[in-house]
Protein backbone atom coordinates (compact mmCIF):
# COMPACT_ATOMS: atom_id res chain seq x y z
CA UNK A 1 0.00 0.00 0.00
CA UNK A 2 1.40 3.19 -1.01
CA UNK A 3 2.27 5.48 2.26
CA UNK A 4 2.52 9.57 2.47
CA UNK A 5 6.54 10.11 1.40
CA UNK A 6 8.40 10.19 5.24
CA UNK A 7 8.81 13.68 6.24
CA UNK A 8 7.31 15.10 3.42
CA UNK A 9 4.94 18.33 4.39
CA UNK A 10 1.53 17.96 3.22
CA UNK A 11 -0.47 20.11 1.08
CA UNK A 12 -3.54 20.24 -0.92
CA UNK A 13 -1.90 22.33 -4.33
CA UNK A 14 2.06 23.14 -4.44
CA UNK A 15 2.18 25.99 -7.03
CA UNK A 16 6.07 25.56 -8.72
CA UNK A 17 7.04 29.50 -9.50
CA UNK A 18 6.34 32.89 -8.52
CA UNK A 19 6.16 34.77 -11.44
CA UNK A 20 3.26 36.48 -12.87
CA UNK A 21 1.10 33.55 -12.92
CA UNK A 22 2.65 31.70 -9.78
CA UNK A 23 1.81 34.51 -7.83
CA UNK A 24 -2.03 35.03 -9.45
CA UNK A 25 -2.76 30.79 -8.65
CA UNK A 26 -1.26 30.88 -4.95
CA UNK A 27 -4.14 34.25 -4.88
CA UNK A 28 -6.39 31.91 -6.43
CA UNK A 29 -6.50 28.94 -4.38
CA UNK A 30 -5.77 30.02 -1.58
CA UNK A 31 -8.90 31.97 -2.01
CA UNK A 32 -11.24 29.15 -2.48
CA UNK A 33 -9.36 27.89 1.05
CA UNK A 34 -6.63 25.22 0.00
CA UNK A 35 -3.31 24.96 1.84
CA UNK A 36 -1.16 26.33 -0.56
CA UNK A 37 2.36 26.19 -0.98
CA UNK A 38 4.11 28.09 -3.35
CA UNK A 39 8.07 27.16 -4.39
CA UNK A 40 10.02 29.46 -6.08
CA UNK A 41 13.73 29.28 -7.40
CA UNK A 42 14.66 32.60 -6.97
CA UNK A 43 14.99 34.72 -3.80
CA UNK A 44 12.17 36.90 -4.41
CA UNK A 45 9.13 37.00 -6.48
CA UNK A 46 8.58 38.31 -10.68
CA UNK A 47 9.88 35.62 -12.44
CA UNK A 48 10.63 37.02 -15.99
CA UNK A 49 10.86 40.36 -14.48
CA UNK A 50 13.27 38.85 -11.30
CA UNK A 51 15.59 36.98 -13.55
CA UNK A 52 15.67 39.29 -16.99
CA UNK A 53 17.33 42.28 -15.34
CA UNK A 54 19.83 42.64 -18.11
CA UNK A 55 20.25 46.61 -19.07
CA UNK A 56 17.58 47.86 -21.19
CA UNK A 57 15.33 45.23 -19.92
CA UNK A 58 11.61 46.74 -20.77
CA UNK A 59 7.88 45.27 -21.30
CA UNK A 60 6.56 45.37 -24.91
CA UNK A 61 3.31 45.11 -24.01
CA UNK A 62 1.74 48.76 -22.79
CA UNK A 63 1.42 49.19 -18.90
CA UNK A 64 -2.34 49.75 -19.16
CA UNK A 65 -2.98 45.83 -20.03
CA UNK A 66 0.05 44.66 -18.93
CA UNK A 67 -1.06 44.14 -15.37
CA UNK A 68 -3.84 42.16 -13.07
CA UNK A 69 -7.45 42.85 -13.29
CA UNK A 70 -8.75 40.68 -10.46
CA UNK A 71 -8.42 43.39 -7.60
CA UNK A 72 -10.02 46.79 -8.10
CA UNK A 73 -8.30 47.86 -5.08
CA UNK A 74 -4.85 47.16 -6.90
CA UNK A 75 -6.25 49.07 -9.90
CA UNK A 76 -6.86 52.18 -8.46
CA UNK A 77 -4.40 52.52 -6.21
CA UNK A 78 -1.02 51.66 -8.61
CA UNK A 79 0.00 54.30 -10.89
CA UNK A 80 2.14 53.20 -14.09
CA UNK A 81 5.28 55.73 -14.92
CA UNK A 82 5.49 54.89 -18.04
CA UNK A 83 3.53 53.46 -21.31
CA UNK A 84 6.20 50.97 -21.37
CA UNK A 85 7.50 50.00 -18.45
CA UNK A 86 10.80 48.93 -17.61
CA UNK A 87 12.52 45.74 -15.29
CA UNK A 88 12.64 47.67 -12.19
CA UNK A 89 9.24 48.74 -12.39
CA UNK A 90 7.22 45.43 -13.54
CA UNK A 91 9.51 43.81 -10.31
CA UNK A 92 8.43 46.46 -8.11
CA UNK A 93 4.78 46.30 -9.40
CA UNK A 94 5.19 42.34 -8.66
CA UNK A 95 6.45 42.80 -5.13
CA UNK A 96 3.89 44.84 -4.64
CA UNK A 97 1.09 42.38 -5.43
CA UNK A 98 2.79 39.82 -3.22
CA UNK A 99 2.89 41.97 -0.25
CA UNK A 100 -0.61 43.81 -0.86
CA UNK A 101 -1.64 40.58 -0.81
CA UNK A 102 0.22 38.85 2.11
CA UNK A 103 1.35 35.98 -1.05
CA UNK A 104 4.62 35.85 0.24
CA UNK A 105 3.94 34.34 3.77
CA UNK A 106 3.29 30.76 1.67
CA UNK A 107 6.24 31.09 -0.75
CA UNK A 108 9.55 29.32 0.09
CA UNK A 109 12.11 31.08 -1.94
CA UNK A 110 15.63 29.93 -3.18
CA UNK A 111 14.31 26.72 -3.76
CA UNK A 112 14.48 24.54 -7.08
CA UNK A 113 12.14 21.81 -7.56
CA UNK A 114 13.62 18.61 -9.10
CA UNK A 115 11.28 16.07 -9.72
CA UNK A 116 7.46 15.42 -9.14
CA UNK A 117 5.87 11.74 -9.14
CA UNK A 118 2.40 11.01 -9.16
CA UNK A 119 1.27 7.97 -7.20
CA UNK A 120 -1.56 6.15 -8.13
CA UNK A 121 -2.79 4.85 -5.44
CA UNK A 122 -3.54 7.71 -3.41
CA UNK A 123 -3.82 10.07 -6.27
CA UNK A 124 -1.49 12.79 -5.02
CA UNK A 125 1.77 13.90 -5.86
CA UNK A 126 5.54 14.14 -4.32
CA UNK A 127 7.04 16.62 -5.12
CA UNK A 128 11.22 17.14 -4.13
CA UNK A 129 13.69 20.22 -4.56
CA UNK A 130 16.76 19.83 -5.13
CA UNK A 131 18.25 19.53 -1.93
CA UNK A 132 15.96 16.97 -1.13
CA UNK A 133 13.05 18.08 0.94
CA UNK A 134 9.58 16.71 -0.06
CA UNK A 135 6.55 18.26 -0.39
CA UNK A 136 2.79 15.81 -0.94
CA UNK A 137 0.25 17.63 -2.43
CA UNK A 138 -3.24 16.56 -4.22
CA UNK A 139 -2.21 19.08 -7.15
CA UNK A 140 0.73 20.04 -8.92
CA UNK A 141 0.50 22.95 -10.59
CA UNK A 142 3.65 24.51 -12.69
CA UNK A 143 3.77 27.63 -13.65
CA UNK A 144 7.14 27.60 -14.60
CA UNK A 145 7.01 30.08 -17.26
CA UNK A 146 7.02 29.49 -21.05
CA UNK A 147 10.60 31.83 -21.66
CA UNK A 148 11.96 31.24 -18.76
CA UNK A 149 15.12 28.08 -19.89
CA UNK A 150 17.83 30.13 -20.90
CA UNK A 151 19.59 28.47 -23.81
CA UNK A 152 23.13 28.79 -23.61
CA UNK A 153 24.67 28.65 -27.22
CA UNK A 154 26.86 25.17 -27.82
CA UNK A 155 29.45 27.78 -28.68
CA UNK A 156 32.89 25.92 -27.74
CA UNK A 157 35.75 27.86 -25.63
CA UNK A 158 33.39 29.30 -23.34
CA UNK A 159 35.50 27.90 -20.44
CA UNK A 160 38.86 29.48 -21.75
CA UNK A 161 37.36 33.11 -21.91
CA UNK A 162 39.25 35.34 -19.66
CA UNK A 163 36.27 38.03 -18.97
CA UNK A 164 33.30 37.84 -17.88
CA UNK A 165 30.11 36.22 -19.91
CA UNK A 166 26.46 36.98 -19.16
CA UNK A 167 23.38 35.49 -19.93
CA UNK A 168 20.79 38.17 -20.14
CA UNK A 169 17.99 36.05 -18.26
CA UNK A 170 20.66 35.38 -15.39
CA UNK A 171 22.01 38.93 -15.14
CA UNK A 172 23.54 39.98 -11.60
CA UNK A 173 21.87 42.01 -9.37
CA UNK A 174 25.26 44.31 -8.88
CA UNK A 175 25.75 47.40 -11.44
CA UNK A 176 27.77 46.03 -14.73
CA UNK A 177 30.57 48.94 -15.90
CA UNK A 178 30.67 48.76 -19.58
CA UNK A 179 33.09 51.68 -19.32
CA UNK A 180 36.14 51.24 -21.44
CA UNK A 181 35.27 47.83 -21.95
CA UNK A 182 35.23 45.87 -25.25
CA UNK A 183 31.73 44.32 -25.02
CA UNK A 184 30.68 41.10 -27.75
CA UNK A 185 27.07 40.39 -27.29
CA UNK A 186 25.48 37.38 -28.94
CA UNK A 187 21.89 37.66 -30.47
CA UNK A 188 19.57 39.75 -31.73
CA UNK A 189 16.02 39.10 -30.90
CA UNK A 190 13.88 40.90 -28.12
CA UNK A 191 16.14 41.17 -25.91
CA UNK A 192 19.44 41.21 -28.08
CA UNK A 193 17.70 44.56 -29.50
CA UNK A 194 16.96 45.84 -26.08
CA UNK A 195 20.66 45.20 -24.95
CA UNK A 196 22.55 46.32 -27.74
CA UNK A 197 20.70 49.92 -27.76
CA UNK A 198 21.33 50.42 -24.22
CA UNK A 199 25.25 49.25 -24.06
CA UNK A 200 26.41 50.88 -26.80
CA UNK A 201 26.41 54.48 -25.53
CA UNK A 202 28.15 53.23 -22.17
CA UNK A 203 30.90 50.95 -23.75
CA UNK A 204 34.21 51.14 -25.70
CA UNK A 205 33.55 49.45 -28.06
CA UNK A 206 30.90 46.85 -29.03
CA UNK A 207 30.43 43.66 -31.31
CA UNK A 208 27.47 42.78 -32.04
CA UNK A 209 26.91 38.86 -33.33
CA UNK A 210 24.10 38.86 -35.63
CA UNK A 211 22.68 35.14 -36.97
CA UNK A 212 19.50 36.21 -38.10
CA UNK A 213 18.26 39.95 -38.52
CA UNK A 214 14.95 40.81 -37.07
CA UNK A 215 12.09 43.27 -38.22
CA UNK A 216 12.00 45.46 -35.39
CA UNK A 217 9.09 48.26 -34.88
CA UNK A 218 10.26 51.84 -33.09
CA UNK A 219 8.71 51.55 -29.60
CA UNK A 220 6.96 55.05 -28.87
CA UNK A 221 7.14 55.68 -24.92
CA UNK A 222 5.54 58.10 -22.96
CA UNK A 223 5.65 59.44 -19.21
CA UNK A 224 2.08 58.80 -17.29
CA UNK A 225 0.62 61.11 -14.92
CA UNK A 226 -1.92 61.55 -12.99
CA UNK A 227 -4.51 62.58 -15.53
CA UNK A 228 -3.05 59.39 -18.11
CA UNK A 229 -3.80 57.08 -14.81
CA UNK A 230 -7.23 58.66 -14.23
CA UNK A 231 -8.28 58.29 -18.13
CA UNK A 232 -7.21 54.42 -17.74
CA UNK A 233 -8.74 53.61 -14.45
CA UNK A 234 -12.15 55.04 -15.91
CA UNK A 235 -11.64 52.41 -19.05
CA UNK A 236 -10.72 49.93 -16.99
CA UNK A 237 -13.82 48.20 -16.30
CA UNK A 238 -14.35 47.75 -20.45
CA UNK A 239 -10.67 47.32 -20.94
CA UNK A 240 -10.11 43.86 -18.36
CA UNK A 241 -13.40 42.36 -20.39
CA UNK A 242 -11.84 43.45 -24.23
CA UNK A 243 -8.32 42.16 -23.87
CA UNK A 244 -10.04 38.94 -23.65
CA UNK A 245 -11.96 38.78 -26.80
CA UNK A 246 -9.34 39.91 -28.89
CA UNK A 247 -6.82 38.35 -31.03
CA UNK A 248 -3.51 38.82 -29.21
CA UNK A 249 -5.08 39.79 -25.40
CA UNK A 250 -4.41 43.44 -26.32
CA UNK A 251 -7.02 46.41 -26.52
CA UNK A 252 -6.56 46.29 -30.30
CA UNK A 253 -7.52 44.27 -32.27
CA UNK A 254 -7.24 43.16 -36.26
CA UNK A 255 -8.35 45.97 -38.62
CA UNK A 256 -12.19 45.01 -40.57
CA UNK A 257 -10.55 44.10 -43.75
CA UNK A 258 -7.75 42.18 -44.88
CA UNK A 259 -4.62 43.70 -46.77
CA UNK A 260 -5.96 41.97 -49.99
CA UNK A 261 -9.23 43.50 -49.82
CA UNK A 262 -7.99 47.38 -49.01
CA UNK A 263 -7.05 49.42 -52.01
CA UNK A 264 -2.82 50.71 -52.20
CA UNK A 265 -3.86 54.11 -50.99
CA UNK A 266 -5.98 52.99 -47.84
CA UNK A 267 -3.32 50.33 -47.32
CA UNK A 268 -0.77 52.59 -47.07
CA UNK A 269 -2.35 54.83 -44.95
CA UNK A 270 -3.62 52.19 -42.49
CA UNK A 271 0.46 50.83 -42.17
CA UNK A 272 1.64 54.20 -42.07
CA UNK A 273 -1.22 54.78 -38.72
CA UNK A 274 0.08 51.29 -37.07
CA UNK A 275 3.75 52.37 -37.91
CA UNK A 276 3.65 55.62 -35.93
CA UNK A 277 1.08 53.63 -33.21
CA UNK A 278 4.84 52.66 -31.99
CA UNK A 279 3.51 49.11 -30.43
CA UNK A 280 2.75 46.04 -31.16
CA UNK A 281 -0.07 47.01 -33.23
CA UNK A 282 1.75 47.17 -36.18
CA UNK A 283 1.90 42.95 -36.23
CA UNK A 284 -0.75 41.91 -34.20
CA UNK A 285 -3.25 45.15 -34.79
CA UNK A 286 -2.98 45.62 -38.39
CA UNK A 287 -3.77 43.53 -40.91
CA UNK A 288 -5.10 39.55 -40.04
CA UNK A 289 -3.71 38.19 -43.35
CA UNK A 290 -0.46 39.09 -42.67
CA UNK A 291 0.04 35.65 -41.29
CA UNK A 292 -1.81 33.60 -43.58
CA UNK A 293 -1.31 35.19 -47.46
CA UNK A 294 2.68 34.77 -48.74
CA UNK A 295 1.52 37.78 -50.92
CA UNK A 296 0.04 40.55 -48.43
CA UNK A 297 3.02 39.23 -45.91
CA UNK A 298 5.62 40.20 -48.51
CA UNK A 299 4.28 43.80 -49.26
CA UNK A 300 3.98 44.21 -45.39
CA UNK A 301 7.14 43.24 -45.01
CA UNK A 302 8.32 45.55 -47.96
CA UNK A 303 7.25 48.75 -46.05
CA UNK A 304 9.19 47.77 -43.22
CA UNK A 305 12.30 46.86 -44.77
CA UNK A 306 11.86 50.68 -46.24
CA UNK A 307 11.51 51.85 -42.85
CA UNK A 308 14.37 50.17 -41.58
CA UNK A 309 16.91 50.94 -44.65
CA UNK A 310 16.27 54.59 -43.97
CA UNK A 311 17.73 54.58 -40.62
CA UNK A 312 20.89 52.98 -41.43
CA UNK A 313 23.83 55.30 -42.79
CA UNK A 314 26.03 52.65 -44.19
CA UNK A 315 24.16 50.21 -47.24
CA UNK A 316 26.40 47.37 -46.24
CA UNK A 317 25.51 47.45 -42.82
CA UNK A 318 21.77 47.80 -44.09
CA UNK A 319 22.37 44.74 -46.49
CA UNK A 320 23.09 42.75 -42.99
CA UNK A 321 20.32 44.22 -40.87
CA UNK A 322 17.25 44.24 -42.56
CA UNK A 323 15.38 41.09 -42.99
CA UNK A 324 15.09 39.53 -46.54
CA UNK A 325 14.73 35.62 -46.10
CA UNK A 326 11.06 35.40 -44.03
CA UNK A 327 8.45 37.69 -43.71
CA UNK A 328 7.34 40.39 -41.18
CA UNK A 329 5.80 39.04 -38.18
CA UNK A 330 6.41 35.73 -39.03
CA UNK A 331 8.91 35.44 -35.56
CA UNK A 332 8.37 37.62 -32.36
CA UNK A 333 8.39 41.36 -33.86
CA UNK A 334 11.09 43.31 -31.33
CA UNK A 335 9.92 46.88 -30.21
CA UNK A 336 13.01 49.19 -30.37
CA UNK A 337 14.29 52.32 -29.08
CA UNK A 338 17.08 53.78 -31.76
CA UNK A 339 18.50 50.32 -32.57
CA UNK A 340 18.92 50.45 -36.14
CA UNK A 341 21.11 54.14 -35.39
CA UNK A 342 22.88 52.04 -33.14
CA UNK A 343 24.57 50.72 -35.92
CA UNK A 344 25.65 54.38 -37.17
CA UNK A 345 27.76 54.59 -34.06
CA UNK A 346 31.66 54.89 -34.41
CA UNK A 347 31.46 52.22 -31.55
CA UNK A 348 29.77 49.87 -32.68
CA UNK A 349 30.48 46.76 -35.55
CA UNK A 350 27.93 44.31 -36.91
CA UNK A 351 28.89 40.81 -37.27
CA UNK A 352 27.12 38.75 -39.92
CA UNK A 353 27.38 35.53 -38.90
CA UNK A 354 25.73 33.89 -41.95
CA UNK A 355 29.04 35.10 -43.59
CA UNK A 356 31.37 34.17 -41.10
CA UNK A 357 30.11 31.95 -38.30
CA UNK A 358 31.46 31.92 -34.93
CA UNK A 359 34.37 29.00 -35.00
CA UNK A 360 35.13 29.04 -30.92
CA UNK A 361 35.21 31.53 -28.35
CA UNK A 362 39.01 32.31 -27.16
CA UNK A 363 40.76 33.83 -23.83
CA UNK A 364 40.68 37.33 -25.37
CA UNK A 365 37.30 37.09 -27.44
CA UNK A 366 36.00 35.20 -30.27
CA UNK A 367 37.21 33.66 -33.59
CA UNK A 368 35.07 33.68 -36.90
CA UNK A 369 35.76 31.78 -39.97
CA UNK A 370 37.33 34.96 -40.58
CA UNK A 371 38.32 37.14 -38.40
CA UNK A 372 39.37 37.48 -34.57
CA UNK A 373 37.56 39.66 -32.55
CA UNK A 374 39.16 40.71 -28.94
CA UNK A 375 36.24 41.32 -26.40
CA UNK A 376 36.58 42.56 -22.70
CA UNK A 377 32.98 41.05 -22.26
CA UNK A 378 30.83 38.78 -23.44
CA UNK A 379 26.89 38.48 -23.31
CA UNK A 380 24.68 36.14 -24.46
CA UNK A 381 21.42 37.20 -25.46
CA UNK A 382 20.85 34.06 -26.91
CA UNK A 383 17.05 33.19 -26.00
CA UNK A 384 15.63 30.55 -24.42
CA UNK A 385 14.24 26.50 -24.38
CA UNK A 386 10.85 28.24 -24.92
CA UNK A 387 7.65 26.07 -23.70
CA UNK A 388 8.92 22.98 -22.26
CA UNK A 389 12.05 23.92 -21.23
CA UNK A 390 11.46 24.99 -17.54
CA UNK A 391 9.13 22.15 -17.60
CA UNK A 392 11.39 19.07 -18.87
CA UNK A 393 14.37 20.19 -16.59
CA UNK A 394 11.79 18.60 -13.78
CA UNK A 395 11.64 14.76 -13.83
CA UNK A 396 8.17 15.20 -13.47
CA UNK A 397 6.44 11.44 -13.54
CA UNK A 398 2.64 10.72 -14.44
CA UNK A 399 0.76 7.48 -14.09
CA UNK A 400 2.76 4.45 -15.07
CA UNK A 401 5.63 6.14 -13.94
CA UNK A 402 5.80 7.44 -17.19
CA UNK A 403 8.67 10.70 -18.02
CA UNK A 404 7.07 13.95 -19.44
CA UNK A 405 10.30 15.00 -20.67
CA UNK A 406 10.74 11.58 -22.51
CA UNK A 407 7.78 11.20 -23.99
CA UNK A 408 7.56 15.16 -24.89
CA UNK A 409 10.92 14.04 -27.22
CA UNK A 410 8.65 11.81 -29.56
CA UNK A 411 6.21 15.28 -29.76
CA UNK A 412 4.89 17.71 -27.42
CA UNK A 413 1.30 16.86 -25.83
CA UNK A 414 -1.23 18.95 -23.66
CA UNK A 415 -4.98 19.49 -23.37
CA UNK A 416 -5.12 23.06 -24.52
CA UNK A 417 -1.99 23.60 -22.59
CA UNK A 418 -3.45 23.47 -18.86
CA UNK A 419 -3.31 19.91 -18.43
CA UNK A 420 -1.64 16.79 -19.49
CA UNK A 421 -3.17 13.21 -20.16
CA UNK A 422 -1.45 10.62 -18.38
CA UNK A 423 -1.08 13.21 -15.74
CA UNK A 424 -3.83 13.90 -13.29
CA UNK A 425 -3.60 16.40 -10.86
CA UNK A 426 -1.30 18.39 -12.66
CA UNK A 427 -2.28 21.79 -14.04
CA UNK A 428 0.24 23.94 -16.18
CA UNK A 429 0.33 27.49 -17.24
CA UNK A 430 2.02 29.05 -20.32
CA UNK A 431 2.55 25.68 -21.56
CA UNK A 432 2.56 24.77 -25.13
CA UNK A 433 0.10 25.05 -27.26
CA UNK A 434 -2.24 27.69 -25.34
CA UNK A 435 -2.22 30.77 -26.68
CA UNK A 436 0.80 31.98 -24.47
CA UNK A 437 3.75 34.92 -25.19
CA UNK A 438 4.17 34.37 -28.76
CA UNK A 439 1.01 35.27 -29.78
CA UNK A 440 -0.55 36.87 -26.54
CA UNK A 441 -0.44 39.96 -23.86
CA UNK A 442 1.05 37.19 -21.47
CA UNK A 443 -0.61 38.60 -18.70
CA UNK A 444 -4.38 38.43 -20.31
CA UNK A 445 -3.73 34.80 -20.91
CA UNK A 446 -2.33 33.57 -17.94
CA UNK A 447 -4.93 35.27 -15.64
CA UNK A 448 -7.29 33.39 -18.17
CA UNK A 449 -5.91 29.77 -17.74
CA UNK A 450 -5.37 30.89 -13.90
CA UNK A 451 -8.68 31.16 -13.36
CA UNK A 452 -9.59 28.28 -15.46
CA UNK A 453 -7.47 25.94 -13.73
CA UNK A 454 -8.71 27.07 -10.44
CA UNK A 455 -12.76 27.02 -11.27
CA UNK A 456 -12.04 23.43 -12.50
CA UNK A 457 -10.17 22.51 -8.99
CA UNK A 458 -13.24 24.59 -6.85
CA UNK A 459 -16.10 22.48 -9.75
CA UNK A 460 -13.98 19.07 -8.81
CA UNK A 461 -13.74 20.10 -4.95
CA UNK A 462 -17.40 20.45 -4.88
CA UNK A 463 -18.77 17.41 -6.13
CA UNK A 464 -15.95 15.05 -3.46
CA UNK A 465 -13.68 14.51 -6.95
CA UNK A 466 -10.18 13.55 -6.05
CA UNK A 467 -8.90 12.92 -9.53
CA UNK A 468 -8.97 15.08 -12.78
CA UNK A 469 -7.36 14.00 -16.23
CA UNK A 470 -8.00 14.69 -19.77
CA UNK A 471 -9.29 12.12 -21.67
CA UNK A 472 -6.74 10.87 -24.55
CA UNK A 473 -9.93 11.94 -27.36
CA UNK A 474 -9.68 14.95 -26.01
CA UNK A 475 -6.43 15.98 -25.93
CA UNK A 476 -6.04 14.34 -29.98
CA UNK A 477 -8.90 16.68 -30.85
CA UNK A 478 -7.12 19.92 -29.33
CA UNK A 479 -3.73 18.88 -30.71
CA UNK A 480 -5.16 18.35 -34.08
CA UNK A 481 -7.13 21.69 -33.93
CA UNK A 482 -3.84 23.02 -33.03
CA UNK A 483 -2.03 21.69 -35.36
CA UNK A 484 -4.67 22.12 -38.45
CA UNK A 485 -4.76 26.04 -37.03
CA UNK A 486 -1.05 26.43 -36.83
CA UNK A 487 -0.64 25.06 -40.51
CA UNK A 488 -3.44 27.39 -42.14
CA UNK A 489 -0.26 30.55 -41.14
CA UNK A 490 2.64 31.07 -42.41
CA UNK A 491 4.72 30.71 -38.85
CA UNK A 492 5.60 27.29 -39.65
CA UNK A 493 8.21 28.01 -42.48
CA UNK A 494 9.76 30.20 -40.53
CA UNK A 495 12.88 28.97 -38.09
CA UNK A 496 12.27 30.81 -34.50
CA UNK A 497 11.44 30.12 -31.30
CA UNK A 498 8.08 29.79 -31.70
CA UNK A 499 9.14 26.57 -33.83
CA UNK A 500 11.36 25.67 -30.86
CA UNK A 501 13.54 25.42 -33.62
CA UNK A 502 16.25 27.71 -32.05
CA UNK A 503 16.94 24.71 -30.10
CA UNK A 504 19.23 21.93 -31.15
CA UNK A 505 17.55 19.07 -31.82
CA UNK A 506 14.11 20.19 -30.97
CA UNK A 507 11.37 18.57 -33.12
CA UNK A 508 9.74 21.88 -34.93
CA UNK A 509 6.24 22.45 -33.67
CA UNK A 510 4.46 25.94 -32.92
CA UNK A 511 4.61 26.00 -29.48
CA UNK A 512 1.16 28.66 -28.96
CA UNK A 513 -1.97 28.19 -30.05
CA UNK A 514 -2.84 30.66 -32.82
CA UNK A 515 -6.47 30.53 -33.02
CA UNK A 516 -6.59 33.75 -30.94
CA UNK A 517 -6.89 34.65 -27.15
CA UNK A 518 -10.90 35.39 -27.92
CA UNK A 519 -11.30 31.78 -29.70
CA UNK A 520 -9.42 30.03 -27.52
CA UNK A 521 -11.14 31.65 -24.17
CA UNK A 522 -14.35 30.77 -26.11
CA UNK A 523 -13.19 27.15 -25.72
CA UNK A 524 -12.24 26.50 -22.31
CA UNK A 525 -15.58 28.56 -21.30
CA UNK A 526 -17.40 25.99 -23.14
CA UNK A 527 -15.84 22.82 -21.40
CA UNK A 528 -16.67 24.50 -18.28
CA UNK A 529 -20.19 25.46 -19.09
CA UNK A 530 -21.12 22.30 -20.29
CA UNK A 531 -19.77 20.11 -16.73
CA UNK A 532 -15.67 19.79 -18.58
CA UNK A 533 -16.96 16.81 -21.02
CA UNK A 534 -13.74 15.23 -22.14
CA UNK A 535 -12.23 15.30 -18.35
CA UNK A 536 -12.19 11.97 -16.56
CA UNK A 537 -13.08 12.82 -12.61
CA UNK A 538 -13.11 9.77 -9.79
P1 LIG B 1 15.30 34.93 -29.12
O1 LIG B 1 14.24 35.72 -29.74
O2 LIG B 1 15.26 33.44 -29.24
O3 LIG B 1 16.69 35.47 -29.70
C1 LIG B 1 17.90 34.79 -29.49
C2 LIG B 1 18.95 35.37 -30.38
O4 LIG B 1 20.17 34.68 -30.17
C3 LIG B 1 18.61 35.23 -31.85
O5 LIG B 1 19.11 36.34 -32.53
C4 LIG B 1 19.38 33.97 -32.21
O6 LIG B 1 19.67 33.84 -33.57
C5 LIG B 1 20.64 34.16 -31.41
N1 LIG B 1 21.35 32.92 -31.17
C6 LIG B 1 20.93 31.86 -30.46
N2 LIG B 1 21.87 30.89 -30.48
C7 LIG B 1 22.89 31.36 -31.22
C8 LIG B 1 24.15 30.84 -31.61
N3 LIG B 1 24.52 29.60 -31.25
N4 LIG B 1 24.94 31.59 -32.37
C9 LIG B 1 24.55 32.82 -32.74
N5 LIG B 1 23.38 33.38 -32.42
C10 LIG B 1 22.57 32.65 -31.66
O7 LIG B 1 15.44 35.24 -27.56
P2 LIG B 1 15.18 36.62 -26.80
O8 LIG B 1 15.71 36.46 -25.45
O9 LIG B 1 15.66 37.75 -27.61
O10 LIG B 1 13.64 36.76 -26.77
C11 LIG B 1 12.81 35.70 -26.29
C12 LIG B 1 11.45 36.21 -25.99
O11 LIG B 1 11.43 36.75 -24.67
C13 LIG B 1 11.00 37.35 -26.83
O12 LIG B 1 10.53 36.95 -28.05
C14 LIG B 1 9.97 38.01 -25.97
O13 LIG B 1 8.71 37.40 -26.16
C15 LIG B 1 10.46 37.78 -24.60
P3 LIG B 1 18.55 33.14 -34.54
O14 LIG B 1 17.46 34.14 -34.64
O15 LIG B 1 18.12 31.88 -33.83
O16 LIG B 1 19.26 32.88 -35.80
Amino acid sequence: MAVRPHSARTYDAVVVGAGISGLYMLYRLREQGLNVLAIEAATSVGGTWYWNRYPGARVDSQSHVYQYWFSDDLLNEWSWPERFPDQAVMEQYLNHVADRFDLRSAIQFDTRVRSARYDETRGRWTIATAVGEVFDAQYAVFCTGGISAPLIPPIPGQDKFRGPIFHTARWPKSEVDFSDKRVGIIGTGATGIQVIQSVAPQCAHLTVFQRTPNYAVPMRNTRYGAEDMAQFRARYPELKKRVHGTFAGFDYDFVEKTFAETDPAEREQILERLWNDGSLAMWIGGFRDLFTDAAANEEISKFVRAKIRARIHDPEVADKLVPSRYGFGTRRVPLENGYYETFNRANVALVDLGAEPIKTITADGIRTSLQEISLDMLILATGFDTGTGALSAIDVRGRGDVSMRESWKNGIRTTMGLTVHGYPNLFTTMAPFAPAAAFCNVPTCLQQQVDWISDLIRYARSRGVATIEPTRELEDRWIAHHDEVASMTLIPRTRSWYMGSNVEGKRPQLLSYIGGVGAYRKQCEELKASGYPGFAMA
